[in-house]
């Protein structure tokens, strides 16, 4: 699979049966948003990216069209680019092309394959670029080989997959790459700071019903990989925004009563009952900046999209 854009890197680790079960269990029901990303979903992500209502990957293109000449600038000759991620999509290569002479380009994934294919492509596009892929889990721990070249440091995370994440887990994740990046090292971040609900759910709600379809595969999927029983058609996407926490969330709803089994254990699920897939901070400026501040990042620069909403954000150790 080698398509152009992020979709491509979305994680295919399988997940413990029992994170599944756990979040079933729950007396509000989620299931771990990495179960989002078997091969239908990141081609079904990947059509997201391309609709009129979902605008933080177009917004984040232009941005980095506009103002990577900059970053480059900043970050310096023979970088050593650390992307969690698989890389190699459109971001990645406008990236690479930008910075003087980029010397390493550290992927980091969980899909070996992914990662060859990065490795193979990037290479042949490159020249001179050494391109180390990390089979890995990028939220779990890890260690990355010494730099050899003279250059800084940058890891690279687009694509506002930091809203994804607890507010918690973010912080440490930050941290944990500041501390794998080294002393020396700049981050840029993609973020969206949108609190437009209406906008809102109509991005993560489309009218073609691309997003209804990238959530409801998740049934499938655990179907085929958790031995469940879900009935697709007893289930309808929902985009929910929480004003109060500043996300927006995917859910799919029971459309009856019913009963649901899942790696052999019965699951109740009342009509109307939700179960929350996933999850996305719209976190305002303040919070973010405080977010790279206690991981240890020092914000540099910030360029926004002229409606405000999504951000790059070139931090600093
Ligand atoms: C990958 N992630 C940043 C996307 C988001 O916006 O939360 C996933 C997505 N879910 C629905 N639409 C897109």
């Amino acid at each position: 699979m080698k398509p152009t854009n992020r979709a491509t890197r979305r994680r295919t680790d399988p997940i413990a049966g029992d994170d599944v079960l756990a979040g079933l269990r729950a007396p509000r029901k989620y299931l771990p948003c990495k179960l989002l990303y078997d091969a239908r979903g990141a081609e079904l992500f990947e059509q997201i990216c391309t609709l009129d209502e979902y605008y933080p990957y177009r917004s984040e293109l232009a941005l980095l069209g506009e103002h990577l000449p900059a970053i480059a600038q900043a970050v310096g000759p023979a970088a050593r680019v650390i992307e969690p991620g698989s890389g190699a999509g459109q971001k990645t290569r406008m990236l690479l092309s930008a910075l003087d002479r980029p010397a390493t380009y550290i992927p980091i994934d969980v899909s070996a394959e992914q990662l060859a294919a990065t490795a193979r492509d990037l290479h042949a596009e490159f020249a001179g670029l050494e391109v180390i892929p990390i089979a890995a889990d990028y939220t779990a721990q890890l260690a990355l080989p010494p730099p050899r070249h003279a250059g800084r440091s940058l890891v690279f995370f687009p694509g506002s997959t930091i809203g994804n994440f607890e507010p918690t887990d973010a912080r440490q994740f930050l941290a944990r790459f500041a501390a794998l990046a080294g002393p020396d090292a700049s981050i840029v971040l993609g973020a969206d700071a949108n609190a437009d609900a209406e906008e809102l759910l109509r991005a993560y709600d489309d009218a073609q019903g691309v997003t209804a379809a990238f959530d409801l595969n998740v049934l499938a999927h655990l179907n085929r990989a958790y031995a469940a029983t879900f009935d697709l058609a007893a289930f309808m996407h929902r985009a929910v925004w929480d004003a109060a926490r500043s996300r927006i969330e995917m859910h799919l709803v029971s459309r009856r009563r019913q009963i649901v089994h899942v790696a052999g254990e019965p699951i109740h699920l009342e009509r109307g009952e939700p179960i929350v897939t996933e999850h996305c901070y719209k976190h305002s400026p303040d919070v973010l900046a405080a977010l790279l501040d206690e991981a240890g990042w020092r914000v540099r620069q910030v360029f926004a999209d002229p409606r405000g909403r999504m951000r790059l954000w070139l931090g600093e150790r």
